[in-house]
């Protein structure tokens, strides 16, 4: 059956693949599963034929048939549990990949996501040059824990997971800020992410959408 994604038609980001269609393709990619991407503009996301599929308006979402899905881990989650590949078979070794998906989303992504919007959105309000370095002290305090855990591993459990998937997606999102120097296991482990194959092949899916564009990246 068909598997249809949808995407930005313009990401800020420039394809640097940090939105979240890329861990939804880099799925589909591990798992050998085809799919279409049908691109979207902000004012796309908020019409009502797209709101009918995310309640928020958002990508990215996911069809198959009948069955329609949002939020960016659930989907992940979603062709792990129907494809080889993305969860361990042994069912306490899955809960613990599974518990790992939910890590990288509500235990490591927030601060993160504060940041880039503390950067991104609120660099010019009076507090902001005061709130930073909380933002990072926070994000700090999540690495030291993560760093670690996964110690000279190279996934966070056994066999590379779902939960390895969303996690080194997460870490990505770091980008430039120099954040992850202090950790060379962590930014080894988002390099062997990146090294993946199906990584790559997500990655260049996703960047030839913006092949065209002269604009430049933001710093974030
Ligand atoms: N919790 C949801 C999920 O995981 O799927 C969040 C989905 C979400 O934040 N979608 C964003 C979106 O649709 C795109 S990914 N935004 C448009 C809107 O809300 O109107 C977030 C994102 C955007 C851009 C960059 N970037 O340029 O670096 C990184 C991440």
């Amino acid at each position: 059956m068909t598997v249809t994604i949808t995407a930005f038609e313009s990401s800020p980001d420039r394809g640097r693949g940090l939105a979240r269609d890329m861990p939804v393709r880099w799925a589909l990619e591990e798992v050998g599963q085809p799919y279409d991407v049908r691109l979207l503009s902000f004012a796309g996301m908020k019409a009502p034929a797209h709101l009918a599929r995310h309640p928020f308006g958002q990508i990215p979402t996911y069809e198959e048939g009948d069955l329609v899905l949002f939020e960016s881990g659930a989907i992940v989650l979603h062709i792990a549990e129907r494809h080889a590949g993305l969860l361990p078979v042994d069912a306490d070794a899955r809960a613990r990949a599974i518990a790992w998906i939910f890590a990288a989303l509500g235990s490591v992504e927030p601060p993160i996501v504060d940041r880039t919007i503390a950067v991104l959105m609120e660099g010019d309000r009076p507090w902001s040059e005061a709130r930073l370095p909380l933002v990072e002290d926070r994000i700090r305090g999540v690495l030291d824990r993560l760093s670690g855990r996964l110690g000279h591993a190279d996934w966070l459990d056994g066999a590379f997971s779902a939960g390895d998937l969303l996690m080194v997606s997460v870490l990505r999102r770091l980008g430039s800020s120099g954040l992850l120097d202090d950790y060379p296991n962590l930014a080894a482990y988002v390099a062997r992410g990146e090294a993946r194959p199906a990584f790559k092949r997500a990655f260049a899916a996703q960047l030839a959408v913006f092949t065209a564009s002269q604009q430049s990246a933001p710093n974030i």
